[in-house]
């Protein structure tokens, strides 16, 4: 398939221009100004529109079995939905049961993901330890693509890391030269509040933020960069949500310690009022962890994304439908966890970071994607446009705009949190390997068309903190 995308201004993380872009063989083929067109070669009008590398989505979980459901979103319906938005690729999780298998649940996730219409990894949870554990990631760094391992320091009970796990993960990543990643809050903690709250018969969808300060976000984040500084491991923070993370990133950032942090799309935009609303669906439907936090939290957020202490914009895209959300109808700890917003991300970012001077074009790609690529490893394949990598290109039309709706969405789920937002910047065009799979609001996901993308170990980062072990090494005093 060939396809030459004419008259655009290409927006990279490093710079803007004027050029044309030529895929050929879901590669781009070549970049400069009025480019020739092959014979046969589809011609694609970008006019006064930029082109940018396809959205990444490092934080996802299609049909995720989780809180005794199974989230409504597939891995194809998400990836159509994520192409009909910009993004081209996700990361999802395999989030294995403690005591099963982390092989095969790694294959039964694969498996999953085989009908994706866009490009796929897995960052694969560690939620128990044992000898097979250890072997396990091995064979998955060494013979899978899996560069990343997540661990949840929340969900006491279910999948939640003790501070053993962590250790032995976060050492076993530093061997292997993986990307230790954590879901930081303090399991045990909440789960107190929790009783405590329905103790007090606060059994609603408020009862959710108050069981999940945060400072119980705060402990946990400072933890986990702890035993990353003592143990020499990078950490990536997913889904930073409070100042009280944030300022933990930041003192370890400023002490040299190698961090990184993700934020959300709707911890950016949406504030903790709707767990007050009267309507007990529109609350619940918002019942996602760490939970949305005050306009002063997400203040603090478009800081530290545009400071550089945020590297990375996500959704955490877990849909759960109002009769699912309903199983928590007497115990807000029992409401399934999570939100969508893989469509919305690009639009919603756009709007509220571009269109509002908090990010330059190029910061915006670069949080959407590039960085993204660069953490995980899987740059320049992904997130840039140069000869030589994947064509996963959005169009991006700056002054089209939309009223974001459960009613006109792609996602499968019966609710939006960004419900009647107003964004300004959309696709007009998605390409995924050089395939348009989204044009003007013809959505032509295919079933099966995306790839498993394998992400190298990075030895890099790796080599050099070895060397910094090997020379801190400590000896043994001499006693006679
Ligand atoms: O914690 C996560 O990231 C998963 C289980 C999705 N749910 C959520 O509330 N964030
Ligand atoms: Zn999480
Ligand atoms: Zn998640």
């Amino acid at each position: 398939m060939t396809s030459l995308i004419r008259g655009g201004t290409i927006v990279t993380a490093e710079q803007t221009f004027r050029a044309d872009v030529l895929c050929v063989g879901g590669k781009i083929a070549a970049i400069g100004p009025d480019l020739e067109a092959p014979a046969g070669a589809e011609i694609i009008d970008a006019g006064g529109q930029y082109v940018m590398p396809g959205g990444i989505d490092p934080h996802t979980h299609m049909q995720l079995p989780f809180m005794g459901t199974v989230a409504s979103e597939d891995f194809y319906t998400g990836t159509a939905a994520a192409l009909a938005g910009g993004t081209t690729s996700i990361i999802d999780f395999v989030i294995p049961d403690p005591q099963q298998s982390i092989m095969e649940a790694y294959k039964t996730w694969r498996g999953w993901a085989e009908k994706s219409a866009a490009d796929y990894g897995f960052h694969v949870a560690i939620t128990w330890w044992d000898d097979s554990v250890h072997k396990d990631m091995g064979d998955l760094v060494r013979h899978e693509g899996v560069n990343s391992f997540k661990h949840f320091m929340a969900y006491k009970g279910a999948i939640m890391a003790d501070d053993e796990v962590l250790y032995n993960s976060f050492s076993r990543s530093l061997e292997l030269g993986a990307m230790p990643t954590v879901h930081a809050e303090n399991g045990e903690l909440v789960f107190q509040l929790q009783k405590k709250l329905l103790e007090e018969g606060i059994t609603g969808p408020e009862g959710h933020p108050l069981s999940r300060p945060p400072a119980a976000e705060g402990e946990a984040a400072n933890r986990a960069l702890r035993l990353a500084e003592v143990i020499g491991v990078p950490l990536y923070i997913v889904h930073v949500s409070a100042s009280d993370a944030l300022d933990e990133i930041k003192r370890a950032r400023a002490a040299g310690q190698r961090v990184y942090g993700e934020v959300l799309a709707g911890h950016l935009t949406i504030d903790d009022s709707v767990y007050r609303n009267p309507d007990w669906d529109v609350a619940a439907a918002h019942v996602m962890s760490p939970p949305f936090r005050s306009p002063e939290h997400q203040a603090a957020l478009w800081k530290g994304l545009q400071g550089g202490a945020l590297h990375t914009t996500a959704t955490d895209h877990c849909c759960f439908c109002a009769d699912q959300k309903a199983m928590g109808k007497d115990n807000f700890a029992q409401i399934p966890n999570g939100t969508a917003g893989v469509e919305d991300r690009m639009s919603v970012l756009w709007t509220h970071g571009v269109g509002t001077g908090r990010l330059t074009m190029n910061e915006f790609v670069a949080v959407t994607s590039a960085n993204a690529a660069k953490i995980f490893n899987i740059y320049p394949q992904k997130g840039s446009i140069s000869v030589g990598a994947d064509a996963d290109l959005v169009i991006w039309d700056p002054e089209a705009s939309k009223t974001i709706s459960v009613k006109t969405h792609h996602q499968n789920v019966d609710y939006n949190i960004f419900e009647g937002m107003e964004v300004t910047g959309l696709a007009t065009h998605t390409l995924s390997r050089g395939a348009l799979a989204y044009k003007d609001g013809d959505l032509r996901a295919i079933k099966g068309a995306g790839q498993y993308v394998k992400r190298p170990a990075y030895p890099a980062a790796f080599e050099a903190l070895a060397r910094k072990a090997a020379h801190n090494k400590p000896t043994p005093v001499k006693r006679d």
